[in-house]
């Protein structure tokens, strides 16, 4: 099932999400629903306060190219347990605020350690557009989005862009 995506600002997008604490059908559905509902949109990562699930459940597939096979991940409680020194500078977007873009500064290189659906603990290291994604997508679980990178102006300029789309969607529904 598709489930709608929350737009910025919603005060659920700025809340710290607590841990799974047992890995339910519930789970297990809502981890089915995010990825269908990223791959909808589309987009390379989802994290369920987004869908105003307010648990530490992320998605992401940063294979962009349709050659190439998919590879959906599914994380339950991330955490980051390593951070390179060098840095990599991406152009971001965020399905949360849609067709808004700015340059965020992270970690190059991350180590993130995470629950598996099948009860699993996996510890891994991500380059390139997936470290990128995937430490966005661990902002979103705690109440925190790239435009909170940006200079005071720049964000208030994006969330009163998106104040105004949000009268707009409500105007039309
Ligand atoms: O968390 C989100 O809002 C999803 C977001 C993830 C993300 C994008 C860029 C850098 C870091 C994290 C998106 O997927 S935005 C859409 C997007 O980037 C995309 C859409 C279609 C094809 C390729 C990329
Ligand atoms: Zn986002």
């Amino acid at each position: 099932m598709i489930r709608p995506i929350l737009i910025h600002p919603d005060p659920r997008l700025k809340k710290t999400c607590a841990p799974v604490d047992a890995v339910t059908t519930d789970i297990g559905q809502l981890a089915e629903d995010m990825l269908a509902t990223m791959y909808d949109a589309p987009g390379i990562g989802l994290a369920a306060p987004q869908v105003g699930a307010m648990t530490r459940l992320l998605v992401m597939d940063c294979v962009k190219d349709p050659a190439k096979s998919p590879r959906p991940m599914v994380m339950l409680n991330p955490v980051v347990t390593w951070s390179s020194e060098d840095t990599s500078i991406y152009d971001e977007g965020c399905l949360s605020i849609p067709d808004q873009y700015a340059e965020v500064t992270r970690p190059a290189k991350v180590r993130v350690e995470w629950l598996g659906l099948d009860g699993k603990t996996t510890e891994e290291e991500f380059e390139g557009l997936w470290a990128t994604c995937v430490q966005h997508e661990i902002d979103h679980l705690n109440g925190k989005l790239f435009i909170d990178y940006l200079g005071p102006l720049k964000r208030q300029m994006i969330t009163r862009k998106m104040e105004k789309l949000k009268r707009e969607l409500a105007r039309n529904a």
